[in-house]
């Protein structure tokens, strides 16, 4: 029978069966997928044949979002596979999550062809010196044409973010105690999933969700409740290794890098040291911002050391 996972623990995965029952599965330990060397085969969002609780054929997937865990690592994870949108959540304090990291989320995104919205969390917490901060990010994004949104998910609505979510499938991403869970509480009215606080001592969040697990969204019709939207709730990553990027191709993924690029002397420049560099140009007129060019370098390094390579 076909089946939709929504829930992966590492060992077993939940699945929702085409009859509506969930049914829990494991897969054989030579599993695995062709073309896709990655820590976990079978990922949340996956369409799988199942007999008798052993999940044996995987649907080709329509896309999904996959990073290195560490960047030394050779394993790579796969986040979620069919999704819609990735909701990359992001606070400028509390803890603070980078540019760099941000940069790497979208340039992953943009590979796959999955479209991402920022949203920008814990607005309550911020200091003006930081609300400045965030309109600066906002505006820098939206600029290269990504939507931002900017909330306290503690004091969401569900019906808040409705336009953005209903009827899609939304990974919900980004650093541990940014408030990913927070966030899809907030959205259901109702506490679904566990949240940690953040550690005094370090700023940061403390892992609290570990699996991944997708939530359905409902609404009223009539008396009919429908369903009208998936949320993937996942768990805190730490830095984002991208994975598989030709040194040439990394400058497609920022989209004003690859827009700029098209001006540059050499066709097979990479931006770093040719003359007649366009890129170079506008970093230092200001039309490309410093954090976007180190975030495309840190990738660019990464792919030249070969470090991601097998
Ligand atoms: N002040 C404030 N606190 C928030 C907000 N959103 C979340 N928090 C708090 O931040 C802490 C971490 O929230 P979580 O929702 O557990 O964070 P998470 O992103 O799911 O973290 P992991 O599961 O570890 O990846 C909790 O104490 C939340 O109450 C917000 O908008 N404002
Ligand atoms: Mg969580
Ligand atoms: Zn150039």
């Amino acid at each position: 029978m076909r089946g939709l996972v929504i829930k992966s623990t590492g060992s077993s995965y939940i699945v929702r069966m085409d009859d509506g029952s969930n049914a829990e599965c494991r897969i054989k330990g030579n599993f695995r997928i062709r073309g896709i060397r990655s820590t976990n085969p079978v990922a949340v969002g996956d369409f799988v044949t199942v007999e008798d609780e052993w999940i044996t054929d995987v649907e080709e997937r329509r896309n999904y979002i996959i990073r290195r865990s560490t960047n030394l690592s050779k394993e790579s994870h796969i986040l979620a596979a069919n999704i819609d949108q990735v909701a990359l959540i992001v606070t400028v304090n509390h803890p603070v999550t980078s540019t760099t990291f941000i940069d790497r989320f979208l340039a992953t995104c943009e590979a796959y062809r999955v479209p991402a919205i920022l949203i920008f969390n814990k607005i309550d917490l911020l200091t003006e010196e930081e609300l400045a901060q965030l309109a600066d990010l906002r505006a820098l994004y939206e600029s290269l044409g990504y939507k931002t949104v900017e909330l306290s998910a503690i004091s969401l609505q569900p019906s808040d973010l409705s336009p953005l979510l209903e009827g899609k499938t939304t990974l919900l991403s980004g650093n541990s105690g940014v408030g990913k869970s927070t966030l899809l509480n907030a959205l259901f009215g109702k506490e679904m999933t566990r949240t940690g606080k953040i550690s005094d001592a370090h700023d940061k969040g403390m892992h609290t969700t570990t699996f991944s697990e997708m939530y359905f969204l409902e609404m009223e019709n009539g008396k009919r409740k429908m369903e009208n939207g998936r949320i993937i709730d996942t768990p805190g990553i730490k830095g984002f290794g991208t994975i598989d990027f030709e040194k040439e191709e990394v400058s497609h993924y920022f989209r004003e890098i690859f827009e700029a690029g098209r001006d540059c002397r050499f066709s097979n420049c990479t931006h770093t040291h040719e003359p007649g560099c366009a890129v170079q140009e506008k970093i230092i007129t200001g039309d490309i911002a410093i954090s976007r060019y180190e975030s495309y370098l840190s990738i660019l390094n990464d792919a030249t050391e070969g470090k991601y390579r097998a």
